[in-house]
Order: structure tokens, then sequence, then C-alpha cells
């Protein structure tokens, strides 16, 4: 008897978590939404609100799911604020910080051109990224083509002498040298450069392609660094439903998406809808 039990308790296990636990013509959107990176129980609540808040007979209208699913996607994205520089008084001094390779460098070439040549602010660019030649490089490159000073800098120290000599600017931005969250002297070097910059905004740039066990880790390492997300890499996976689960544990809200690697282009104010578009997908589900 008990053996039996045990049997029939462990058949149980996971039952209601796997496939078909939804009516059939809502399965494929379960499916959908769990391909698109979306953890299980989000899945769970997004699937519950659809059979909850619209009628049965209405479940077969693809467009209709479609945008209930995304308006609570996109209310789980949260708060979204794009930089916005100071009409008068001392420059607005935003840092972007995280991981390497995640685009830090190229979103500000992104930004500096955009506030730069299109809203005709007066920008300058400052970087602390000097582990790497090339990286300097990166920087001037774009600084030259867009016609705004590049100021390179190797300490904290050098770092607000070079603020201070574009006190007339309306927008510096600093570039910082991509930081493990695993190695603890680099994190205290980046700290030592944002005490002394203060900086007004500093933003921390994730990739979606990060996995989100990743994302979780490095956002936990410069959370009390940061006020903003920026995330990269949008146009590189099909899976961005990790981004929901990791807005779920934070409050900063999301400044900039980026989508590609071309200057100045490929980059676009967060919205919670296209986020929502990003996390879901332009697609249906195919039945
Ligand atoms: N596909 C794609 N590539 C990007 C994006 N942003 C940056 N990259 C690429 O990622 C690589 C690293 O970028 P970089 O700005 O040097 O990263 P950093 O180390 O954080 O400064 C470069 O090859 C960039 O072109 C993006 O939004 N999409
Ligand atoms: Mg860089």
């Amino acid at each position: 008897m008990r053996l039996m039990l045990e049997k029939m308790n462990k058949h149980m296990e996971g039952f209601g978590e796997e496939k078909g636990v939804w009516p059939p013509v809502l399965q494929r959107w379960a499916d959908h939404l769990h391909d698109r990176g979306i953890s299980a129980n989000l899945v769970k609540d997004l699937m519950s609100d659809v059979q909850e808040t619209l009628p049965a007979e209405e479940w077969g209208d693809d467009p209709q799911v479609y945008a209930r699913i995304e308006a609570s996607v996109s209310q789980l994205c949260g708060q979204t604020e794009p930089i916005k520089p100071r009409t008068i008084g001392k420059p607005l001094i935003v840092a972007l910080i995280g991981p390497t390779g995640v685009g830090k460098t190229t979103t500000i070439g992104k930004l500096a051109a955009g506030f730069s040549v299109v809203d005709k602010r007066k920008v300058a660019l400052i970087t602390a990224d000097t582990y790497r030649v090339a990286a300097v490089e990166q920087l001037k490159t774009f600084g030259e083509i867009i016609g705004i000073p590049v100021e390179v800098v190797m300490t904290p120290t050098e770092l607000l002498e070079a603020l201070n000599l574009h006190t007339d600017k309306e927008l510096i931005f600093i570039d910082t040298a991509g930081r493990s969250p695993y190695h603890d002297l680099h994190m205290s070097e980046l700290r030592a450069f944002l005490n002394k910059a203060k900086p007004d905004l500093t933003m921390l740039v994730m990739s979606a392609t990060t996995q989100l066990k990743d994302q979780l880790r490095v956002y936990q390492r410069f959370e009390d660094l940061s006020t903003h997300l920026i995330f990269t890499k949008l146009d590189e996976t099909a899976s961005a439903g990790s981004l929901i689960s990791l807005l779920e544990q934070t409050a900063l809200p999301t400044a900039y998406l980026t989508n590609g690697q071309n200057v100045p282009y490929d980059i676009e104010v967060a919205t919670s809808d296209r986020m929502a578009r990003y996390v879901l997908g332009e697609e249906m589900p195919s039945a």
C-alpha cells in the first residue's frame, strides 16, 4: 500500500506543470511564451490572466490574446526614463557601467551622436577604460566622427580634472572598463572612479543575450552603483523573456534599448510597450 502511494505521489509530482495543461487553443501560446524565455511561473500567470479576462469564445482570436498578454507584459516591464539634459547650469554627467563586451562604448557612441548631432547639445566624452588600447581608440573614433572632445583618464583624480575641463557642456558621458562582477578589485576600482565623478546618472548596461542567472548576478553586484538600466543586443536573441524576471527584482527604470551594431541608429528610448514587443516577438504562435 505504502509503495503504491509513493509511486502514485511520484507520478503526481509536477502534475499540472507539464505540457498540455491549458486548453488546446491556448496551449500554443503557453509554448510560445516559454520559447521566448519567460519563466514557467510567469507563463502560468499570463495564461491564467487570459483565461480569466477573455471569454472562452475569444481564446482563438490571436490578435486579441496577443493584446491581452502584451498589456500584462508591458506592465511587468515597469518604469522607463531616458536621459533629459539640463538646459542651464552644470553639465549632466552620465556614466555607463557593466561587464565586458555588453556594448557600453557602442551605446555611448549612439547616445552622443543623437544628443550632439540631432539635438544639438554640447557633449563631451571621457573614457576611463585604459585597459585596452582598442577601447580608447574606439571612443576617440566616435568622438572624431561626431566632432566632440574625448578625454582619456587613468585615475579617479584625472577623471575629476577632465570633468572640470568641460563645465561648459550640457552632457558628459563617462565610459568605464568592463568589470567582472566576480572580481572584487575591479569592482572597487570602478567604485573609486564613480565616487570621484559623482555622476548624475549611472546606467548599468546589460546584454539581453546573457542568461538570466548571470544577469541576476551582474545586477546584484552593480545594483547599488546604478540609477538606470540599458538593455543591449535585443537583435541577437529570440528569448528576451528573462528580462521580465530580472525587472521583477529591480526598482530601477530602464533608459534605452539597443538592437544592433550600427552607430548611431540602433538604439531607442525604452518604453514598456517596446520592451513587451521584444519579449513577445512580433509573430503569433503557429497553430
Ligand atoms: N548585435 C548587437 N551588437 C552590439 C550591440 N551593442 C554593441 N554591440 C557589439 O558588441 C561588441 C562589444 O561592444 P562594446 O561597445 O565594445 O562593449 P563594451 O566592452 O561594453 O564597451 C561590439 O562588437 C559591438 O558592435 C547591439 O545592440 N546589438
Ligand atoms: Mg568599452
